[in-house]
């Protein structure tokens, strides 16, 4: 469907073969060819109503040609257009997006600079399967494939499809509901991930009847269709689990993502199974919980007989579920939407494939009283290192040291999540980032979003953004002051539509901080090392936000808890010790070492 039957047939090369009569490309529709009186709709107005058909409110992009109007337009049409400095962070909100509501978060660029701006965003959102679709305008196809040097010119299509789930371009008006519905199912069905949507300039000045187009649109029925697992493959992961010593439940971004939140707590609580969560899937179950291994993570992770991995994947961030970090011999379930994932890295025994949601419900009904606790000694030996391990935390976050270094900082970060648990918590940096990521509790879902499976930096403003866009809640972004300048401009953009979002950055003077020195004593700086003392506030008193130097722990305080009460704007420079970090924060083996030294 969504072809009108009445069209006459589009020919591929458009207007260079139409013959002499031929202006454009509108001749071939019906508003031209029937009644000329008829009401008629246009290219715009064909992707505007389509994405609003099927839910889409928000587009995250930048002007310019081919889709300045587009994107005026869909302001004009109630849509909620947030119009961003650099098109890789409008990629990020749209990725961000798309994890948070389940529904693809839309990026618009203009063509090929444009377009390559939000390609690395499109790439990490499929890498971190976040259903995203990012649309490109592009230019002329005719000149583009002949290669004789068109404005922009680039094959976008061809560049865009190794980088993401599903690709397509849209020709003709009648075809944009087509294009747009596939562009929703494939970011959102089975493994989400980033679409690209080709619309060249062309296709959005063609006109067609009104009624006519709006047949053409697709309402998208059950977009992310459900995906049942097998009972045989429920039971075969229920009676491995039956059968643990030492069993371990391991939450991912997929668990997060399902918006299964009571069937999974359900799960870890009905089985009593001591569980970790991967860093997006902290607050599933609060942190705070007693079944949490977090604060153990290494003993369970060596120790464990049987480990369910659960919307995670054992790739780096789980050292690929092979080696030291995981000792002695094990067996795993995994529980995933994506049959290819399994034995991807090691032998998995007891595969669920199915999505997570339906997934969890069926394993949750496979278990009843008669299911067996965890044995004493393992839930034993765990609690007995958690609380070793939290109350040589305390003693350290209790420190106040001058400057401030991770810890202290943290300490305050930690209390006021906590005392603002529906808070957003955006995070990047190395440091920065693992030091919140093993301090700042969590208390509900998909409250932590950070720089996921590539370990990127640069999500931080777009995250931001978006996070407060799609969800109104008051937004704290954590950064360390290298990340934070991969979108530091988009400070303007938090200020321009008043977003209440409180960044704060942990100054330490550069990459990792801020120690190093240029060992030929030329004046330049060491290439981790950015100018000392940076006023990073200053930033954002240029657009009018809240900018405050915070050189104590109890000034960071004072300033987020304003922050968050106030909803203003602010940015937060927070002094940390340029000493206090290590190269690469917790992933310093992973640098190659010189085989020459020096
Ligand atoms: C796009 C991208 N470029 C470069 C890197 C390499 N990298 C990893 S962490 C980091 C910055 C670390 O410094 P900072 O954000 O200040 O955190 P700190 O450790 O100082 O707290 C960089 C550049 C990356 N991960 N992603
Ligand atoms: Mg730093």
């Amino acid at each position: 469907m969504g072809k009108m039957n009445e069209a006459p047939a589009p020919t591929a090369t458009g207007n260079l073969i139409d013959g002499p009569n031929t202006q454009n490309d509108d001749t071939r529709h019906p508003s031209m060819t029937t009644d000329a009186q008829a009401p008629t709709t246009d290219g715009f107005h064909l992707v505007i109503d389509a994405l609003k058909l099927n839910g889409i409110t928000n587009i995250y992009g930048l002007p310019g040609i081919p889709i300045t109007d587009l994107t005026r337009k869909a302001q004009a049409e109630g849509m909620r257009v947030i119009s961003f400095r650099h098109e890789q962070n409008a990629g990020n909100a749209a990725a961000i997006a798309g994890f948070i509501t389940q529904k693809p978060g839309v990026c618009l660029t203009v063509s090929a600079p444009g377009f390559l701006n939000g390609l690395t965003a499109l790439a990490n959102a499929t890498t971190n399967c976040f259903p995203m679709i990012l649309i490109s305008g592009s230019s002329e196809r005719e000149i583009v494939d002949l290669q004789q040097g068109d404005y922009e010119e680039m094959d976008q299509l061809a560049i865009a499809k190794p980088l993401c789930k599903a690709a397509f371009r849209v020709l003709h008006a009648e075809d944009i509901g087509v294009g747009v519905a596939r562009a929703i199912r494939s970011a959102v069905s089975g493994r989400p991930g980033g679409v690209y949507l080709d619309l060249p300039a062309k296709l959005f000045s063609q006109s067609m009847d009104a009624e006519a187009g709006r047949k053409s649109l697709i309402k998208v029925v059950d977009p992310a269709p459900r995906q049942i697992p097998a009972p045989d493959a429920v039971k075969r992961a229920l009676d491995l689990l039956k059968g643990a010593k030492r069993p371990l439940i391991l939450l991912g971004k997929g668990a997060a993502y399902a918006q299964a939140d009571a069937d999974i707590r359900a799960l870890v609580e009905k089985t009593g199974i001591p569980y970790l969560p991967m860093s997006m899937a902290k607050g599933l179950l609060p942190d705070t919980h007693p079944q949490s291994a977090a604060a153990a993570r290494s003993y369970v992770l060596a120790e464990a007989d049987v480990v369910m991995l659960v919307g995670a994947r054992l790739n780096w961030l789980l050292s690929h579920g092979k080696g030291k970090t995981w000792g002695g011999p094990k067996q795993f379930i995994q529980v995933d939407i994506s049959p290819t994932e399994i034995d991807s890295n090691v032998a998995i025994a007891a595969p669920v494939i199915g999505d997570i949601g339906s997934c969890v419900s069926a394993l949750l009904a496979g278990i009843d009283g008669s299911f067996p606790k965890p044995p004493a000694d393992w839930t034993g030996a765990i609690g007995e290192r958690r609380d070793k391990n939290l109350t040589k935390m305390a003693e350290t976050l209790a420190k106040n040291p001058s400057p401030m270094n991770f810890h202290s900082a943290l300490n305050v970060v930690r209390d006021i999540v906590k005392a603002n648990p529906d808070a957003m918590l955006v995070n990047e940096g190395a440091n920065a980032l693992d030091f919140t990521r093993s301090i700042v509790d969590m208390y509900k879902p998909r409250k932590r979003l950070d720089v996921g499976t590539w370990g990127i930096m640069g999500i931080g403003m777009g995250f931001a953004v978006a996070a407060a866009i799609e969800t109104d809640l008051p937004v704290i972004a954590i950064e360390g002051d290298s990340a934070f300048g991969f979108s530091g401009m988009e400070v303007e953009t938090i200020c321009r539509y008043n977003l209440p979002v409180c960044v704060v950055i942990f100054n330490n003077n550069g990459v990792y901080g801020g120690k190093d020195v240029n060992p030929t004593g030329h004046s330049d700086a060491a290439p981790t090392v950015f100018v000392k003392g940076a006023r990073y506030d200053k930033l954002i008193e240029a657009f009018g936000g809240v900018g405050v130097h915070a050189e104590t722990p109890a000034e960071l305080r004072r300033a987020m808890e304003e922050a968050v009460r106030s909803r203003k704007p602010t940015l937060i420079n927070a002094v940390i010790d340029e000493g206090a970090g290590t190269e690469s924060g917790r992933i310093t083996s992973l640098n190659p070492q010189a085989a020459k030294k020096k």
